[in-house]
């Protein structure tokens, strides 16, 4: 197959997107332009186009090999990747372990807090508006961007992709601080991971000393930007030149106990309950009303993460615990 095509698609702040002859597959050409703060501040970091091309083929890879659907088909040159072209979801999924950046403005939390949980944001990818913070409900009611079913997927996929990071990234001496995501729907409309893993959209942080190797060093002016992403690079390498599969139990760190109440919906008769509420009014409880029965069940699950451990007991409900059409159900979680 050729893919030899050259027509743009699209100009970026970092990268240029080139059409091939195939109408489902894109060639993403890394430059060394830099911008922060929606482009207020520009520049350029020298031979960034390569490091970040090479270490997103490898950290494509690497989540690949872990289960995780992505763009990635493959590393054409040093500043090329052949992608699957996706419908973009205009929303930057921002995961953060440790605060920073805008979180630690907003709140006011001093650099460097390791959070309780991980958090997962969402930011509308939109320029001119700065890329504001969502709420769930600006998201499905009003930009109706998407539905709650699929903002809990990006959240679950990526609580699971921070969990592969964390552990890949410990190996080679980093701390993952925080990273923005953007998914998109292929051709097949499987929503997949898209775009860019690289220190422009990453906080990387040194494990021993804490000094910065990621964009913020060009945004704050720190100095040797480009050393800071070669090293990126090198360790990358390094780390993934042994394949990681990391085992379901080496993600699945925490042992949460989980409740899980069902109840037949309000407008559904219920005969047991009303049998029971006869009963007990012909004991003299006269002042109860609306009785249902339910079930409870009751599990542990093992989970790198609360939130993930959540999405899959509400998938269990939804799929076998329940009956959705005339059942409710309520999870507790700790
Ligand atoms: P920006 O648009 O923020 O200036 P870039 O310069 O990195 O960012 O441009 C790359 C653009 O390509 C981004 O808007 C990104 O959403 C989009 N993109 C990334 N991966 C894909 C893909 N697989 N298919 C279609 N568009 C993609
Ligand atoms: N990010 C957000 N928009 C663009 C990018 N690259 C990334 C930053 C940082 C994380 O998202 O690089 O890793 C959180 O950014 P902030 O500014 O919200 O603290
Ligand atoms: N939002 C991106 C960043 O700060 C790029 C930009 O703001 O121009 O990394």
């Amino acid at each position: 197959m050729s893919i030899a095509t050259s027509k743009p698609l699209y100009s970026g702040k970092a990268k240029d997107i080139f059409e091939t002859e195939d109408p489902n597959i894109l060639r993403a050409y890394f430059r060394d332009s830099a911008t922060a703060f929606n482009a207020q501040k520009k520049g350029e970091i020298h031979d960034k186009g390569k490091v970040n091309a090479t270490i997103s083929a490898l950290l494509f890879q690497l989540l690949e090999q872990n289960g995780i659907k992505t763009h990635f088909i493959k590393q054409l040159s040093d500043r090329e990747l052949l992608v699957k072209k996706v419908k973009i979801i205009p929303l930057e999924v921002i995961v953060r372990n440790i605060a920073a950046g805008s979180l630690c403005k907003r709140l006011g939390i001093k650099e460097g807090k390791f959070l309780k949980e991980p958090i997962v944001e969402f930011s509308y990818k939109n320029d001119a508006l700065g890329d504001p913070l969502l709420t769930r409900k600006y998201i499905t009611s009003a930009l109706e961007i998407t539905n709650n079913e699929t903002i809990d997927y990006l959240i679950s996929e990526s609580l699971k992709i921070n969990e592969i990071f964390k552990q890949f990234f410990l190996e080679i001496g980093i701390k993952v601080v925080d990273f923005k995501l953007e998914f998109g729907y292929d051709k097949d409309k499987n929503l997949i991971l898209a775009d860019e893993l690289s220190p422009d959209n990453f906080r990387f942080w040194d494990a021993k000393t804490n000094e910065k190797l990621d964009k913020d060093r060009f945004r704050e002016d720190l100095g040797n930007t480009e050393g800071a992403y070669q090293e990126m690079l090198k360790r990358v390498k390094e780390g993934t030149k042994q394949d990681h599969k990391f085992q379901a139990s080496t993600l699945n760190s925490q042992s949460f106990k989980v409740r899980v109440q069902v109840l037949s919906k309000q407008d559904i008769l219920d005969p047991q309950g009303q049998a029971v509420e006869k009963a007990l009014k012909s004991l003299g409880f006269t002042e109860i009303k609306d009785v249902k029965i339910g079930k409870e069940i009751v599990f542990e699950i093992k989970n790198g993460s609360k939130d993930i451990a959540k999405s899959q007991v509400k998938e269990m409900c939804e799929k076998l615990l329940a009956n959705p059409v005339i059942e409710d159900y309520k999870i507790e979680i700790n």
